[in-house]
């Protein structure tokens, strides 16, 4: 009955009824009267619709905590990393509304996202050896910090199928900058952010030679490598400056899921890795497949790195350039104490920071444990060289016992781990379908009431749960309340659309450290498959809601160049090169005939020259495979060589008024 207490005040009144209800409800049942079908009960008959359709008190909790009147603000934005749709997802919570998808690696039609030269441009720096790539596999969102907190500037966000990254900007919530990187081939544990989002970090995963080298698999030890890399970014321009990024140079492990440490740990870089035993697979040669070839040993390497010290030797000139990129070599490393490895029970998957720096959880995916590492103790056997030895590659391997804090048994499949603001954490268990509450120890553990490192407490979700996140729960200062379960399979959960069911995400109410976790709500996503989000508190986000001046170029940030100001609309021919200069205004393209000839190039510059919110245009030219979206204030340019004669029509593609309809005009090109 906590919960009703904590909903007592504001809602009390909504509380008292929904209670009279359930008290109707139970009446009902224990006399047997029949209750009346949903069809039959009243608009406004509260008690009906909860008799009908057979709620519980948690039920009706559930539907009044996540519920926001029409009006009625989140109290929390998740950004979801859109899987293979290649996109972000910005979801809010505790509604779970869908309030936007971002277009970040693949062209996105309704945004005009990889259709003007602005956007076009943007997408093009995510070639990969010079093709276009009009999919990812976006997987950890990262939102930027400032002292471990989330500031709500940026958003970075990875693309495991291609090596990529993105930067976000959130003031408009669009993508100003995609990387590839050309070492790798693929990345995993990225993105994820230093405290002050000095360094964008993008782990790797399958080794393979550097570059765009070709190396045998025969020859897998001696030239296939691991990878992580460093992205500087430059909070001023908003980019990251590729010419100060690194990355350096691993043992041809699988290297994971990455975390940067914090306060006590600032400075210092954990990765997770798998496959140390160097499987190559191939299982039609009668070698194991790599799914047993890369789970013999019982441990692997947590890769621990001293950022500080690495990005000290690349400005001291010791990075070597490889496809004109800095990466720091494994001797370099070694000779400066810049990498240890840290034992890791089975196939390492998520390894995450405790909010106060102290120490890093880790989650083996064949283990039923959380182990719990001391950076103390790490630091003091680092000094102290308590190794046990090396690896191949001579990189020294700490002493696991010197610096293990504790083992917690939390069940089968652990995979990730979160925090609240009470003194627990959140792992998520993939094959137990379930979310393991446990409490922190040690010198983090004075929140909690619970005896060290233990299991408080598990929940079942539904099902197959991967990343889950709680409200701000891997910054220095979680916010506990709300957590939400990523869930792979969603199997009988919601109505069947077809073999390909929808991914679940379900919130979970966790306010209340003593109390049971409540299911609050599930959220099918019919686009998969989202790996990871961030939850960030909504008032931290300062978000234009239109441009700050007509003319707007939102790639650079500033008045447009090419802003076109109503009265200066034009149509500008020099040889076969026509530009032409257009404004857009409810309910009118300026200018609505544009004639020229096969053969011509077009440069065609618009702008939406309204500033009221929300009145934002299309403009549609479907012969030539073009779709914009003009913001209020929005100037935006598309090019391209007119090699198909015809009448065509430009529309405007959003309902802007009554008279949108007549928001068109022709396109002549003569033969
Ligand atoms: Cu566990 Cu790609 Cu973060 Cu998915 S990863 S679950
Ligand atoms: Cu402008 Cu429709």
């Amino acid at each position: 009955m906590r919960d009703q207490t904590r909903l007592r005040q504001p809602l009390s009144l909504v509380i008292g009824l929904l209670a009279i209800g359930v008290v109707a409800w139970l009446a009902a049942c224990r006399t047997g009267s029949e209750a009346p079908t949903p069809s039959r009960v009243a608009p406004g008959d509260t008690d009906g619709v909860i008799a009908a359709r057979g709620l519980t008190p948690d039920d009706v909790y559930a539907a009044v905590k996540t519920y926001m009147p029409t009006g009625r603000k989140d109290d929390y934005v998740m950004f979801a990393s859109g899987g293979h749709s290649g996109q972000v997802f910005v979801i809010g919570v505790p509604s779970m509304r869908l309030l936007k998808e971002i277009g970040v690696f693949t062209p996105e039609p309704w945004q005009g996202w990889g259709y003007s030269n602005e956007t076009r441009a943007v997408l093009d720096g995510g070639k990969v050896r010079g093709k276009s790539i009009n999919w990812g596999d976006t997987h950890h969102p990262a939102l930027s910090e400032t002292a471990g907190d989330y500031d709500g500037r940026f958003l970075f966000i990875n693309d495991k199928a291609q090596s990529r990254v993105a930067v976000i900007d959130l003031r408009d919530f669009e993508t100003k900058q995609i990387l590839n990187n050309p070492l790798a081939t693929s990345d995993h544990g990225g993105t994820m952010v230093t405290p002050d989002t000095e360094w964008v970090i993008e782990g790797g995963q399958y080794a393979a030679p550097l570059g765009t080298a070709y190396a045998s698999i025969e020859d897998y030890d001696a030239e296939y490598r691991g990878l992580v890399t460093f992205w500087k970014f430059d909070r001023g321009a908003g980019r990251i400056d590729p010419a100060r990024s690194f990355a350096i140079e691993l043992p041809p492990y699988w290297q994971d899921l990455c975390d940067a440490g914090k306060l006590v740990s600032d400075g210092w870089v954990f990765c997770n890795s798998f496959n140390t035993e160097r499987a190559t697979g191939g299982i039609e040669d009668d070698n194991p497949p790599f799914e047993a070839g890369a789970s013999q040993r019982d441990m692997d390497y947590m890769h621990v790195i001293d950022l500080k010290k690495a990005a000290q030797l690349v400005t001291d000139g010791k990075a070597e350039s490889i496809e004109g990129f800095q990466v720091l070599s494994l001797e370099v490393l070694n000779e400066n104490g810049v990498l240890y490895f840290l034992p890791e029970p089975k196939s390492p998957h998520g390894v995450d920071m405790t909010p106060d720096g102290r120490y890093m959880v880790v989650s083996g995916k064949l283990d039923p444990h959380v182990t719990v590492y001391d950076f103390e103790k790490v630091k003091t056997a680092i000094a102290a060289k308590t190794f046990t030895g090396k690896d191949d590659y001579g990189v020294p391997i700490i002493d696991f016992d010197a610096v293990l804090e504790a083992q917690v048994e939390v069940g089968l499949g652990p995979l990730h781990t979160q925090f609240d603001n009470q003194g627990y954490a959140y792992t998520s268990l993939f094959l137990d379908s379930a979310v393991a509450r446990w409490s922190l120890g040690g010198a983090s553990g004075e929140l909690n009431p619970e005896p060290d490192w233990t299991l408080v407490q598990k929940t079942p979700v539904h099902y197959n749960v991967g990343h889950l996140v709680a409200a701000e729960g891997d910054t220095v200062s979680p916010d506990g309340e709300y957590l939400v379960a990523l869930n792979k399979w969603s199997i009988d959960r919601f109505l069947t659309v077809g073999p390909l069911h929808p991914q679940n995400f379900q919130l979970l109410d966790i306010g209340g450290s003593g109390e049971t976790m409540k299911l609050l709500y599930d959220m099918p996503i019919g686009n998969g498959e989202p790996h990871y989000v961030q939850m960030i508190k909504a008032d931290k986000l300062n978000v234009w809601e239109v441009y700050p001046e007509v003319g707007w170029d939102p790639i650079h940030q500033k008045k447009s160049e090419n802003a076109v100001a109503l009265g200066e609309e034009k149509i500008v021919r020099d040889g076969n090169n026509v530009e032409i200069f257009m404004t857009a205004i409810r309910s009118h393209f300026n200018p609505e005939r544009v004639k020229i000839k096969k053969g011509d190039h077009v440069v065609w510059h618009i702008t939406n020259v309204e500033n009221a919110k929300d009145a934002t245009h299309g403009f549609a030219l479907p012969a030539y495979d073009i779709n914009l979206s003009l913001e209020p204030g929005e100037a935006t340019t598309l090019e391209f060589d007119a090699d198909t004669d015809g009448v065509f029509t430009y529309y405007c593609s959003e309902f802007c008024s009554a008279l949108h309809l007549e928001m068109a005009g022709y396109f002549l090109v003569q033969p």
